[in-house]
């Protein structure tokens, strides 16, 4: 086992004669191609499990069957559930109902001879809907899932009791991609791009339909699939010379109900078009942009829009112009919107060459500083797109205050599932629980209950969306916004959500290190559901995974191992790196190992400035860089004051000396020493776990993993040394459990 098939991996577990009847058949309505796709995923899910390939046809047959289609479309699915049952389902959502009275043989469908109960049905408004819903009942089906995480029993199977109601929560699940056309890929670990070689397409893209199954899968419907940093020949994506392969990759996954979308070099004009300039303002770069946008929905036209960075790292922008984001964001918005297309422009903007000497260029206030007097100023196919802290996807960092900051804005939240701070898929870090707390953080901005997740679902500002109710402050509404709309369903909106840098790439595990596809696999679901928990999703995602693998006594302790294995991973990984939130101390350039005081953007080293005295960066509306008043209080008030402000965050916000007492009731020092050291030997512990799985695994996939985490276990004792040597070297302070610092 490679890990190829990920969380598809279906195990054969009955016998064919054991086949259920309601798997023998698949009925569907005259499919359109995501329904086809959904009829074939079935079907090949079916036939793995059972060993019995189902057949698919759209004539009537007999009960007992299962059924896909939508209520618009299919007669069965719209007499299975009601007028009220059918509009609680959102665009994208699907009701799944089982088998309520297994009875044998009736007649044809349509003559409605058949009773309701007697077919499983699955079914949404659209086809997408239905897609989702299939994958739902090959979870149940191949994890021995209800929902609720019970192994299916030969009963359940036949007749099974299934009601299910799902939509997503946030109507846009995204997807970017940073591959370059050379075929590598910014900060990934995992292999080449599975998109191109040098300089071209990959001919053969028998793999980007593998991918895009996976992707469906856990509910993603959008992809950037170039670098959001594009150079010189990814500039020429947009022209003849690649249109024709983007619209072939386009093929392929909108068969899997998934909308592509390209970065797009904003100084294209220039270099494209022979421009003098790529000022918004300018009416000649304005025609180009809308002649180029006809040109590229001519060859596809269902692109789902433009990504940009711009006036960041080196990458041009409005500001040359002297012309804000909003001038830049506009006029391409302009371009796209007579397609329906999206400009999804990205916050992460910042100076990276300031030095500090002035308080305003603390590189945490960029995106605030740039975007939050802007807000209310974008089209309605513009969205910005925030990552979730305000530094650069550190293992700890407070969440970023524009959150909540943008009534009149559509907002994407920006995760990072590419482990480049932490651990590069050599460390294992399931980030699953680091994102939970981004989204569960209440920004206060309407008062309490006006969580991240609230606002990125467009439950908390979207004014298009909904009835006054959703914006009331400190109403918790469940799964946001777009799940509890009261208006047509596919009238809504779609405008808000998540996106996330992708984590795979050519390894035959598609993650580098196999345990890595939880975070893929968490992303999806979480952005799907944001109230599922860490936990929760880590045991879906062992069940699906190495199901099959387990021996029946063994089970339970195979599943709860790898499950707490993922569930620590993140807090021993931020246990032996930088400490108390100060971030950064990585090697600068690639950001992989411990370096105390590098870093490629910062003359000040790593933003920490220890020194003999001690550690930290004062962002505090007193004395500091001010960073701290972004915050609605109480949130601003928590940070700014030394006794209120996290430990885990005190380094962000404050300098303090060594000797400082966290709540914890430790010295800074003594933390920095013992984290350390508990650190390196709960990775080294983590190892020892999955050797003791070695009998129940898999031979090929517990040799992968066994060697990232003899890696690990090594690079820890490096983190550890060189962290604890560094500080004190600095502050002079021994460890007091005189352990060996050198
Ligand atoms: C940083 C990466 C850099 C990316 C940048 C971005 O180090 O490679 O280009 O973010 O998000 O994390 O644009």
């Amino acid at each position: 086992e490679s890990g190829y098939d990920a969380w598809l991996h279906y195990h054969r577990y009955c016998k064919a004669e054991n086949l259920p009847a309601w798997c023998r058949v698949i009925v569907i309505q005259a499919a359109d191609e995501v329904l086809q796709t959904a009829a074939a995923e079935l079907q090949l899910g079916l036939t793995s499990m059972f060993g019995q390939q189902p057949k698919i046809c759209t004539t009537p047959v007999s009960a007992p069957f299962i059924t896909l289609g939508t209520f618009r479309e299919h007669s069965l699915a719209a007499e299975r559930f009601s007028a009220e049952e059918q509009a609680e389902v959102n665009a994208e959502g699907y009701r799944i109902r089982g088998i309520e009275v297994p009875e044998p043989a009736h007649s044809a469908f349509h003559s409605k001879a058949d009773p309701q109960g007697s077919y499983v049905t699955v079914a949404g408004q659209t086809t997408k809907g239905v897609l989702y819903g299939v994958f739902h009942l090959l979870r149940y089906l191949q994890g021995g899932l209800d929902g609720k995480l019970k192994p299916a029993t030969e009963e359940s199977l036949q007749a099974p009791i299934l009601d299910v109601l799902s939509n997503p929560a946030n109507p846009i699940r995204m997807i970017n991609h940073w591959d370059n056309m050379d075929g590598s890929v910014e900060r990934g670990y995992a292999g080449a791009s599975i998109f191109y070689d040098n300089n071209a397409f990959i001919p053969n893209m028998d793999r980007l339909r593998d991918y895009a199954r996976l992707l469906a899968s856990v509910g993603i419907q959008a992809l950037s699939i170039n670098n959001v940093n594009v150079h010189d020949v990814e500039t020429k994506l947009i022209t003849a010379a690649f249109l024709p392969d983007v619209a072939k990759v386009a093929a392929i996954f909108r068969a899997y109900g998934i909308q592509i979308y390209l970065c797009i070099n904003y100084a294209s004009p220039i270099e494209l078009g022979g421009l003098i300039t790529a000022d918004p303002l300018d009416p000649g770069v304005a025609e180009w942009w809308q002649a180029k946008a006809r040109e590229v929905y001519t060859a596809v036209p269902d692109l789902g829009g433009f990504v940009v960075k711009a006036d960041s790292e080196n990458r041009p922008g409005p500001f040359s112009y002297g012309r804000d984001h909003a001038d830049g964001a506009n006029m391409l918005a302009d371009a796209l919107r007579p397609y329906g297309g999206r400009v999804i422009w990205r916050c992460f903007v910042y100076d990276c060459k300031q030095d500090w000497r002035d308080r305003k260029t603390d590189r945490a206030r960029a995106a605030f500083d740039h975007f939050q007097p802007l807000d209310g100023h974008f089209r309605e196919n513009v969205i910005l797109q925030i990552k979730n802290g305000p530094m650069d996807f550190q293992v700890r960092e407070p969440v970023s205050p524009l959150f909540g900051a943008l009534e009149a804005t559509q907002v994407l939240l920006e995760f990072q599932i590419t482990q480049e701070y932490t651990g590069q898929q050599r460390h294992l870090c399931y980030l699953v629980p680091q994102w939970k707390e981004v989204l569960d953080f209440d920004t206060y901005a309407q008062g309490k209950g006006s969580t991240v997740k609230r606002i990125v679902s467009g439950a908390l500002y979207d004014k298009s969306a909904s009835g006054s109710s959703r914006r009331k402050a400190g109403v918790h509404e469940g799964c946001g916004g777009f799940q509890e709309a009261q208006t047509p369903p596919l009238l809504k909106p779609a405008n808000y959500g998540f996106a996330a840098v992708s984590n795979i790439g050519a390894d035959a595990n598609w993650t580098g290190h196999l345990l890595a596809q939880s975070n893929l696999y968490g992303y999806g679901r979480l952005a799907w559901d944001p109230e599922l928990s860490a936990d929760e999703i880590a045991d879906e995602w062992v069940r699906l995974t190495f199901s099959g693998q387990e021996t029946d006594d063994g089970r339970a302790d195979l599943i709860n191992s790898i499950k707490q294995m993922l569930l620590d991973s993140w807090n021993i990984y931020e246990s032996y790196t930088a400490p108390l939130g100060v971030g950064w101390m990585v090697s600068p350039g690639h950001h992989y190992g411990p370096d105390v005081d590098g870093y490629e953007y910062s003359m000040w080293g790593t933003y920490h400035f220890a020194d003999c005295q001690g550690i930290g960066v004062d962002r505090t509306i007193a004395t500091g860089t001010g960073y701290a008043g972004q915050y609605f209080p109480p949130n601003a008030d928590h940070y700014e004051s030394i006794d209120t402000c996290p430990d885990e965050l005190l380094l962000f916000f404050h300098h303090v000396p060594y000797t400082h007492t966290l709540h914890s009731g430790q010295t800074v020092i003594q933390h920095i020493y013992d984290t350390h050291f508990e650190g390196a030997e709960r990775a080294a512990r983590l190892k020892d776990t999955w050797i003791s799985l070695r009998e129940q695994l898999d031979e090929t996939m517990y040799e992968q993993v066994l060697e990232r985490l003899e890696h690990q276990a090594d690079h820890a004792k490096e983190w550890r040394d060189r962290i604890n040597t560094y500080f004190y070297r600095k502050s002079g302070f021994a460890d007091q459990k005189n352990r060996p610092i050198y």
